[in-house]
């Protein structure tokens, strides 16, 4: 019997060094230590033992099952380190090649722009508000003591939807409702997209505006410059050359119209300026005392300044572009250069 175990031994060594695959080393571990295996077995015929050999046999029994158990469990263990170092060589990334292309959006210059602006009156303490593209004839003209016969009004201009009803020329009405809900002191901003029935390579029926407007008590002409002198150094840089000009709006008095030094030729006269070396900016004024009535707000009491300006006109002038319909085709190769 010693003899038939030490055969089991070598028999059982035998076949885990011809073994290749987990499952064979599982099935020698059946064949030899399970409940029905070989070993086992031959436990079942310690009958056949002679009394004396019985504690021998046995002791020779649990070593072989613990040694055999032991080395099954060691190729086990080798056999699962192969196979890892197999799948992390067979899975190795190269971290130096080129990553994948992921094309990325751009944001709109007239966006781009819009941003810049109100976050520079932001800086001076202005609210920005919005409000309906679809307006009154009240707010959008009316209010702002915009005649019946002015020639804005006149439908060359405006697109009506009702009698009483358009699409708004400016975003002034958007301050004209600010006005008639809050008391002054007030300083707000209204960008927003407003309309006008005109067509050609400097106008589209649809282009962008910002408008501003600070009212309170003692605000003066002064103020006014202070403050565009500031914001325009800020956007076109401080070296920036300005000068005020005399103009006319119907809802401001005093006007003036801002020009910059031209950002393309310094003030030497070129195409983009005309050859007057300077390029109009923005409209502003001393709010109009009607404005303020109509509001409810005693001229007596307070003053104010507004102003606007076209972000369409502002972008051309930045980046050289001649044609304001280039902003609205969505041509990728256009947009791709902001
Ligand atoms: C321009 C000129 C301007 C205003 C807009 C305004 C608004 C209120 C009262 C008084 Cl509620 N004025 N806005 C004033 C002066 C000029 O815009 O050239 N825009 C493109």
């Amino acid at each position: 019997m010693i003899n038939k175990l030490q055969q089991l031994e070598k028999d059982a060594l035998a076949e885990l060094a011809a073994a290749k695959t987990e499952d064979q080393f599982l099935n020698i571990k059946t064949k030899y230590l399970g409940r029905k295996g070989l070993l086992t077995g031959l436990l079942r015929n310690i009958a056949q033992v002679s009394d004396e050999e019985k504690p021998l046999f046995g002791k020779l029994c649990n070593e072989v099952k613990n040694s055999l158990n032991a080395k099954i469990d060691e190729v086990l263990q080798q056999q699962a380190s192969r196979n890892r170092e197999d799948i992390l060589s067979r899975e190795k990334i190269d971290v130096t090649l080129p990553g994948k292309y992921v094309p990325s959006g751009r944001i709109h210059p007239v966006v781009q722009i819009r941003r810049e602006i109100c976050s520079v009156f932001a800086s001076f303490g202005f609210s920005i508000v919005e409000g309906p593209e679809i307006e009154l004839d009240y707010y959008n003209f009316e209010a702002l003591n915009i005649p019946k016969d002015h020639p804005a009004r006149d439908m060359q201009d405006t697109f009506y939807i009702e009698d009483n009803i358009v699409l708004r020329t400016h975003t002034s009405p958007v301050q004209v409702r600010v006005m008639e809900k809050i008391q002054p002191p007030l300083r707000i901003l209204s960008p927003g997209k407003v309309y006008r029935r005109d067509s050609d390579v400097s106008h589209t029926p649809m282009f962008h505006q910002i408008e501003g407007l600070l009212v309170d008590k003692g605000v003066t002409f002064a103020d006014l410059k202070g403050i565009l002198t500031a914001f325009l150094k800020k956007i076109f840089g401080d070296g920036t050359m300005l000068r005020f000009r005399p103009s006319f709006f119907p809802f401001t008095e005093p006007s003036a119209e801002v020009d910059i030094h031209c950002v393309m030729c310094g003030g030497n006269g070129c195409r983009v300026c005309g050859q007057s070396g300077w390029l109009e900016i923005l409209g502003s004024g001393m709010v109009d005392p009607e404005v303020f009535k109509n509001v409810h707000y005693d001229p007596e009491v307070y003053t104010g300044f507004a102003f606007g300006l076209g972000l369409e006109r502002i972008a051309m002038l930045k980046y050289g572009i001649s044609d304001i319909r280039l902003f609205f085709e969505n041509d990728i190769r256009f947009l791709k250069q902001f």
